[in-house]
């Protein structure tokens, strides 16, 4: 999606290949009308799945840019289009509060309840309304426009919901892709077919006898909302909330007018939800209204795109808070800064001053406070603050190395690319790529990014290594010095291989042909005196020679035109493609390990602001690149721990995939909590684990699993424990006490 200014209602935009584009634009910039850069026709197969499918979960501005139509209309007659590939035009839609392109329409699959094997399937936008989809059913069935038929949406195996109102939105009503719908026309006795035994049994009646477990329950994916239900399954677990929603306490708490909270709207739908669960009446619930009212207060949260839960639950909580706000008229409060007072005494203040303005469940159940030191490096000036936390992000330690695969090509005509495994320093150059392979042996080697036969990029051996991403197939090639003297100009020139169309035309006196590129281009060093026609003719036919074609050391500025028979004849397609894979790549890659108590340590640990974010200091008056400290004041009950995981650089976007090793109970905080024990209300420093909300897989391609069978039963387990040591004296002459062990979440 993307933000867009559109002021017609029907207002479309274009897709365009990320690597086209780059191409095209590389063509515009550079105003070479050389053949090697020429774009060519506009070639969207990467976006493509089979038949014209557009692959899931594409980004733009990674994947595709957007074009308004006149300029995509444009680049149409300019450049045509490869293959007879459709356009892909998609619709700016007006939902709450932003316009944004529809990349991915509904998908519904359509039936009729009396013969639901006739499965046809259609697009929609999601601001169509249902009844948008009837129209378009009664077409395809023929059913009479006057037939008033009833709509069934049937989102999982058991469960079927009849739709009543027709006329909100497929986004109101949280339709999404891969949902069937099934419509049911009137006997002729004028019953209906589903009032009848067996049929279209709505899962609402099997409900309503089971009787599991309270909080055991599913949560319903509406497509791609497992980041939600993975936070919701997370809070749902947390006691003191749940115990606050189900005793009803927020009734008297829903702060209706908070400018800063969503009417109450998102604490009574929570509320909905988790009385759901914890009914022991359902299987599993489908959190569909609460959905609609996240997707209305925050619209990033709308349809379908994955989202990184921590997003979601800092949302929630934020909101929640606002909603159950006991604090209905805020004051204005100055702040004080520390003067060199006691900690104890600032951070007193600083909690209550948080509690003048913020005062509700979360509050008490989530907020902790750290403290934050900062030094100037130049007039030594600290200024110390408290600060409230809801949760503590912390961060993982990052490798400085990163693995690299490329492949290697040799001078040696004869031999295939060979794939190589290498280390390569993370904030390297690429000439370190170069040393890596090469082992230090200084053979000249020339590092390439090659696509559709042709250098897409050659890199300096002074660039940056995250200019290259994982996915980039990357060549290096060796380069022969062929220079004699040491002061002759050497010139880089790139070969690519084209195969000539057999059309000609004598008529104009000459040939005339199209080409197309194939195999994989090549690259050479010459003396700039040996860069003449006939030279490198010559030197061509020698290395042309030597039969096998597909490193024919042949390479020239120009491109190779081969005749299709020629090609025919001496290219061996299959022959070309192959590569040998050296003995790095045996080697098992190996996943690094840390522990949490690492990652809570690096939150702690003295850092330099960055240049992007200095600090004012009051007594220089002037910005300074200070130091900064964290540490913990004190903890809250229960305390969600976030791993930042996702690293975003200007070049890249990253997962880090490090095992994060973590306690399943007594995580201990007691050693690097800042405010000392001894004093009456002892904050809680000792935490056992009740919820992990987990993402699995890629950025683009992730999956967020709760695995809510597993982790509830092993919850329930947790629980019973947890209220057993409720009653035992905890550490060594400590009282029984009614304070639940602190809880865990990560
Ligand atoms: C073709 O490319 C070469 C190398 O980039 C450049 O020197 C030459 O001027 C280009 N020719 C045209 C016609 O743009
Ligand atoms: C379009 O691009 C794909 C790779 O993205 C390539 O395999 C294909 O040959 C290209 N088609 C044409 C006609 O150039
Ligand atoms: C080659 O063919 C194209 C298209 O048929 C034509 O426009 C062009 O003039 C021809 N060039 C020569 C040299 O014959
Ligand atoms: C942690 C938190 O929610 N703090 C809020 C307390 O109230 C002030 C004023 O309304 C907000 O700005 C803070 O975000
Ligand atoms: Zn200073």
């Amino acid at each position: 999606t993307t933000k867009v200014e559109c002021y017609s209602s029907l207002c479309y935009r274009y897709l365009v290949g990320r690597r086209w584009f780059d191409l095209w634009e590389e063509y515009v910039k550079t105003g070479d009308q050389n053949s090697s850069s020429f774009p060519g026709r506009i070639n969207n197969t990467e976006l493509f799945e089979n038949s014209y499918r557009l692959k899931e979960r594409l980004v733009e501005n990674e994947d595709f840019v957007l074009f308004p139509a006149e300029a995509w209309h444009k680049l149409l007659s300019w450049y045509g289009m490869v293959d007879e590939q459709p356009a892909l035009e998609r619709k700016v839609i007006d939902l709450p509060s932003t316009l944004k392109v529809e990349i991915y329409p509904v998908e519904i699959f359509l039936c009729l309840h009396s013969n639901m094997d006739d499965v046809e399937t259609e697009q929609f936008s999601r601001t169509d309304t249902i009844l948008a989809i009837q129209k378009v059913m009664q077409k395809r069935f023929e059913v009479a426009e006057d037939a008033e038929p009833r709509l069934w949406m049937k989102s999982s195996d058991t469960s079927c919901e009849r739709l009543r109102n027709i006329h909100v939105t497929l986004l109101d009503a949280c339709l999404s892709s891969g949902m069937t719908m099934i419509m049911e026309v009137r006997n002729s006795d004028g019953t209906w077919p589903s009032s009848r035994p067996q049929i279209m049994r709505n899962s609402v009646d099997e409900q309503d006898t089971y009787r599991g477990q309270p909080g055991v329950c599913g949560l319903t994916n509406l497509g791609n909302t497992c980041f939600m239900n993975s936070a919701l399954q997370c809070l749902s677990n947390t006691p003191p909330l749940t115990e606050y929603f189900l005793r009803n306490s927020y009734l008297d708490e829903l702060n209706f007018n908070n400018p800063l909270g969503m009417k109450g709207e998102i604490a009574e739908a929570y509320a909905d939800v988790i009385k759901q669960m914890w009914s022991g009446r359902h299987y599993s619930v489908v959190p569909r209204i609460f959905k609609t009212k996240v997707g209305h207060f925050a619209s990033q949260f709308l349809g379908y795109q994955q989202h990184d839960s921590q997003e979601l639950l800092s949302f929630l909580l934020d909101g929640l808070h606002e909603d159950l706000n006991r604090v209905k008229n805020k004051e204005y409060i100055e702040l004080r800064d520390a003067d060199g007072r006691p900690d104890q005494e600032v951070a007193e203040e600083a909690w209550r001053n948080h509690r003048r303005r913020n005062d509700s469940v979360i509050v008490d159940t989530f907020h902790g406070l750290f403290k934050s030191t900062l030094v100037c490096p130049e007039c030594h000036k600290v200024s110390v603050t408290f600060d409230p936390f809801c949760y503590l992000s912390v961060p993982l330690p990052v490798s400085k190395e990163r693995v690299m695969e490329v492949f290697f090509v040799s001078l040696d005509p004869l031999s295939k690319p060979v794939q190589h495994r290498v280390v390569v320093p993370k904030a390297g150059k690429v000439i370190d790529l170069c040393m890596a392979l090469s082992q230090a042996t200084g053979i000249p080697m020339v590092v390439a990014d090659v696509f559709n036969h042709r250098f897409y990029k050659i890199y300096h051996v002074d660039e940056s290594l995250s200019c290259i991403l994982d996915r980039d197939d990357i060549f290096v090639y060796e380069i022969s010095s062929t220079c004699e003297g040491e002061d002759e100009e050497e010139v880089l020139l790139a070969v690519y291989m084209r195969e000539r169309s057999h059309y000609r035309d004598y008529g104009s006196g000459g040939s005339n042909y199209s080409t197309t590129l194939f195999g994989h281009p090549l690259l050479m060093a010459l003396p700039r005196a040996q860069c003449t026609r006939d030279s490198l003719y010559q030197l061509f036919l020698q290395h042309g020679s030597n039969v096998l074609w597909h490193h024919l050391a042949a390479p020239l500025y120009v491109a190779i035109d081969w005749d299709p028979d020629m090609k025919k004849k001496y290219y061996n397609e299959n022959e070309a493609e192959k590569y040998v894979k050296d003995q790095s790549m045996d080697v098992p890659q190996q996943q690094t390990t840390v522990q949490l108590q690492e990652c809570i340590e690096l939150f702690t640990t003295v850092e330099t602001l960055e240049e992007e974010n200095p600090w004012y200091c009051p007594t220089c008056k002037k910005h300074q690149l200070a130091t900064k400290k964290l540490d913990l004041w004190s903890l809250p009950e229960v305390l969600i721990i976030h791993l930042k995981r996702f690293s975003y650089t200007k070049y890249s976007r990253e997962k880090l995939d490090t095992i994060v090793d973590f306690p399943l109970r007594h995580l201990d905080f007691s050693g690097c909590l800042l405010r000392k024990a001894g004093t009456d209300c002892e904050p809680p420093s000792r935490y056992d684990l009740i919820a992990v909300s987990n993402h699995y897989g890629g950025l683009r391609d992730g999956h967020c699993t709760f695995h809510s069978f597993y982790i509830n039963w092993g919850l329930g387990a947790l629980l019973k424990d947890t209220s057993v040591m409720d009653c035992q004296p905890r550490g060594s002459n400590r009282q029984p006490s009614s304070h639940r062990a602190g809880s865990l979440t990560i």
